[in-house]
């Protein structure tokens, strides 16, 4: 898919998911090298900024789709030949979606042994990370179902229901409002994560702060699952991630509110270290506070 097609189809979510949004970066990137008509190099170089400049613009909260688009383009303007600039771009890509897939069942396989007593699973929205560990740990005999918040306003939480549903994970939906509810029937949180920052602060879909303090609330343990390209290297120096508005439209139609009410619509939210047990990556689970030391280890050079 090109790089305009791919853009609008994240803007308007119909590729969503943090790590998938990355992964079709990625390969947009790889089309461009593949397709480039640039008659030199630094023509290709052009179109090639240009083109990670449109997709990084579609959603601004998820790091790992710039972090997909730098780790695509490392080493590309540095190349001596058109050709070696093409080829490069493309093996980086082609890296990126295969370490990427490969991150997802890796976190999966590190879930299970964090549990030591098997019982109900909690998560929220819809994400390929949480999904694979809580499907690992079912398998696993570590957990026994999962209660999966709707997640207003766009009902994430329909497509976790069905791929759990189709990995035969037990499985029960609930309004987003129930989860204080449910806590008391539930002995582990896993969500999945737009972006982290240095601190170890965890941002994911509105709604995640509230279900991790609910989660401290009831003792219950609460984990993040994020692939390490989800870090927000500049977070080190003092950047933090910007939390996304949408359109008030996913929240109601035109003619539901009376004119002059105003609608808010933030769709992520920052979770704080203190309410975050562990960060499942696929290169093992970390302490919120070992954050700064995982970026530097294996995101040097973004
Ligand atoms: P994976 C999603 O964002 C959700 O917030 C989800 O938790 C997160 O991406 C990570 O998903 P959105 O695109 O990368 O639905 O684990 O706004 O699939």
């Amino acid at each position: 898919m090109d790089v305009e097609e791919t853009a609008q189809k994240i803007e308007d979510m119909t590729i969503r998911g943090a790590g998938r949004i990355a992964r079709s970066a990625a390969q947009a990137i790889g089309h461009y090298a593949s397709n480039s008509k640039a008659a030199n190099l630094a023509e290709f170089i052009t179109g090639i900024d240009s083109s990670a400049k449109r997709l990084i613009s579609t959603r601004p909260t998820a790091i790992s789709l710039s972090n997909a688009v730098s780790i695509s383009l490392r080493g590309v303007r540095d190349q001596k030949t058109l050709e070696g600039a093409r080829a490069l771009a493309i093996s980086n890509s082609e890296a990126f979606v295969k370490k990427s897939n490969s991150a997802v069942e890796r976190i999966g396989q590190n879930a299970p042994p964090l549990i030591e007593k098997p019982g109900i699973a909690i998560t929220i929205c819809n994400s390929s990370a949480a999904i694979s560990a809580m499907v690992a740990c079912y398998k696993a005999g570590k957990i026994t179902g999962v209660f999966a918040c709707e997640t207003r306003p766009k009902r994430q939480g329909l497509i976790t229901v069905r791929e759990l549903a189709e990995a035969k994970v037990p499985v029960t939906l609930i309004v987003d409002s129930a989860m204080r509810y449910v806590m008391p029937k539930v002995s582990v949180a896993f969500v999945g994560t737009d972006s982290l920052e240095s601190d170890g602060s965890v941002i994911n879909k509105i709604g995640t702060h509230l279900l991790a303090a609910t989660a401290r609330d009831y003792g219950v343990p609460f984990y993040a699952c994020a692939e390490s390209y989800k870090f927000l290297p500049a977070s080190m120096i003092g950047k933090r991630v910007e939390i996304e508005q949408r359109s008030v439209r996913e929240i109601v139609a035109n003619a539901e509110v009376p004119g002059g009410v105003e609608i808010f619509n933030p769709v992520f939210d920052r979770v704080p270290p203190d309410l975050i047990t562990g960060i499942i990556t696929e290169e093992g689970v970390i302490a919120p506070s070992e954050s700064l030391t995982f970026i530097g280890k294996f995101l040097g050079g973004i």
